[in-house]
């Protein structure tokens, strides 16, 4: 599908340092998502460059008794590997959000929705257990698709459409009160790549409802397909390598090629 790039769309890269457009909204007295739009200048450019320049993977992932290909692609980087992150902007929003929110952010997910088929079901993101309110914070590049939150177990969503440099960020008891999906959509849309920062996740991070952690024969267990062959199992140009560890609801698994 044709991507359409932002009307504003400008060739400059960075972000704003002063979060100059940032609205915080309380979903409950102790949960809250910032949104600033445009947050990334030059997001057209950075999709681009990690849609081409990254290793993009199918994770494999339980679904009630079946294994299922997870309906987007997948990368994945963290601090305590021995590679920069795969583009300086992502360094510098790292940078920016760690100062910010007063965390050290040490992984970046990339996800890549390739058109309206692709999704993440509802789920809330859970770290180790030391980290007891993990800020998960999302920048997203190319078309915009909606993203819900809505209290744990359902109900009323709340919906922000996010593409094109803007920054989502959860914070407080989001992840325990409320529970966030990208949806499957019925109308066409273009790619959109969403860059996902959290802090406490290095070599621990665990599904919701897992209560355990990533084991050698969950290793075994789950296979993880590159794109293609010339991909399969090659460290990225960037620095984004094969090695993942999945957050989602009953994917309590790490996944290597
Ligand atoms: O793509 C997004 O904006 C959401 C990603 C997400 O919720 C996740 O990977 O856990």
């Amino acid at each position: 599908m044709y991507r359409q790039p932002s009307l504003f769309a400008t060739d400059e890269v960075g972000v704003d340092a002063a979060f100059s457009s940032l609205d915080r909204r309380w979903l409950d007295a102790d949960s809250y998502v910032d949104y600033c739009p445009t947050w990334l200048s030059g997001a057209d450019g950075v999709f681009e460059q990690l849609l081409n320049g990254v290793t993009w993977l199918t994770r494999q992932v339980p679904m009630y008794d079946r294994i299922v290909d997870e309906p987007r692609l997948h990368s994945w980087w963290r601090a305590s590997g021995a590679t920069p992150e795969p583009l300086l902007v992502l360094a510098e929003a790292r940078a920016v959000l760690s100062e910010h929110y007063g965390v050290a952010f040490d992984t970046i997910g990339l996800n890549y929705y390739r058109d309206q088929h692709d999704s993440v079901a509802w789920h809330r993101d859970r770290h180790q257990r030391s980290v007891r309110n993990p800020i998960v914070a999302i920048v997203s590049v190319g078309d915009r698709r909606p993203f819900r939150l809505r209290p744990h177990g359902g109900g009323a969503s709340i919906v922000y459409q996010l593409g094109h440099g803007d920054l989502l960020v959860m914070g407080g008891a989001c992840q325990h009160g409320w529970e966030h999906t990208i949806p499957k959509l019925t109308t066409g849309v273009g790619p959109r790549i969403s860059i996902t920062y959290r802090h406490g996740t290095v070599d621990d991070a665990v599904g919701e409802g897992a209560g355990v952690r990533p084991t050698m024969n969950c290793l075994r267990r789950t296979r993880c397909l590159a794109l293609n062959d010339a991909t399969r199992g090659a460290s990225s140009p960037g620095g984004i390598g094969p090695l993942m560890l999945s957050h989602r609801p009953g994917i309590d698994v790490r996944v290597s090629a």
